[in-house]
């Protein structure tokens, strides 16, 4: 059997989460508390050092990378294949993975500069903010953290992850031009990879980042949420409450965002 170690909001393991779900493969789960700093403990740090989700165990296997667990899920059954059949699509599928670990930092940064700062900034003191940074077991992971939580949109983490999503958005607004789905008429590993980062910016009602240059994004996204695996992966794990906070956040911080990315858009 297999287990996935996840965290209910936690973009990769939703991305994983929608993977299982489109393979159909039966799966246990066990849930990390990511805010009360579960992923740092010694026991879970063995299985994944960086102290960061998801981990998946399959037997005497384990895997992490988000990325690297999908490819695998993918080949555990022939069923519902999502690599491409074809070889330079597969060569490009690869290539999409890989890219996500930019993307994954692009949408931790934009998570953790914006709405997860305030939130942060508003419910914690310097010392218990400190504490919490301290037990990250990534040294570079909590150096971007604190520059995250101290200069929020001004930090250069900013301008990077925006690089990186605007090459995402002209990438995939270039596939889609033309065809339903990234490697054309059938859903595939590239946009079960990709579809909880999008997502993620949406629910921090960044949307406008695409509505107007790559239009296609918006439509795939809705495309994309409307498949079952959508609802498998994040109904049972999306407290309500807690998205809606969210998107207010997010709402109330668009003019800064919009700022900056305009600012960026114009040293093009
Ligand atoms: N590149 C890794 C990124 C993993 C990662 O950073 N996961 C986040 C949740 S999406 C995490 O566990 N964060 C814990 C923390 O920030 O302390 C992957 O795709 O698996």
């Amino acid at each position: 059997m297999l287990t996935l170690y996840h965290g209910n909001t936690s973009v990769c393991s939703a991305k994983v989460r929608i993977g299982l779900a489109e393979k159909r493969l039966e799966w246990d789960g066990v849930l990390l508390n990511l805010a009360k700093n579960e992923q740092n403990d010694p026991a879970y740090l063995k299985l994944n050092p960086n102290g960061v989700v998801p981990t998946l165990v399959d037997d005497d296997l384990i895997v992490v990378e988000s990325s690297v667990i999908l490819e695998y899920v993918d080949e555990l059954s022939a069923e519902n294949p999502l690599m491409p059949a074809d070889r330079k699509a597969r060569a490009r599928t690869r290539v999409w993975l890989t890219r996500c670990i930019d993307i994954h930092a692009a949408i931790n940064t934009m998570t953790f500069s914006t709405v997860m700062r305030q939130q942060i900034l508003a419910s914690k003191s310097a010392e218990e903010i400190e504490a919490s940074i301290a037990k990250m077991a990534n040294p570079a992971t909590a150096a971007k953290r604190r520059n995250l939580l101290e200069n929020g949109l001004r930090s250069a983490e900013v301008m990077a992850a925006f690089f990186t999503l605007r090459r995402m958005f002209d990438d995939m607004q270039q596939a889609l031009e033309t065809q339903p789905w990234l490697f054309g008429a059938q859903y595939s590993l590239a946009d079960t990879a990709l579809l909880a980062y999008v997502d993620r910016l949406e629910r921090l009602g960044m949307q406008q980042l695409w509505v107007d240059r790559t239009p296609r994004v918006g439509d795939w996204l809705a495309a994309s949420r409307s498949r079952p695996s959508f609802a498998a992966a994040y109904d049972p794990y999306i407290d309500p409450q807690a998205d809606a906070k969210m998107r207010a956040g997010g709402d109330a911080l668009w003019p800064d965002v919009k700022r900056q990315w305009d600012r960026f858009i114009a040293a093009r």
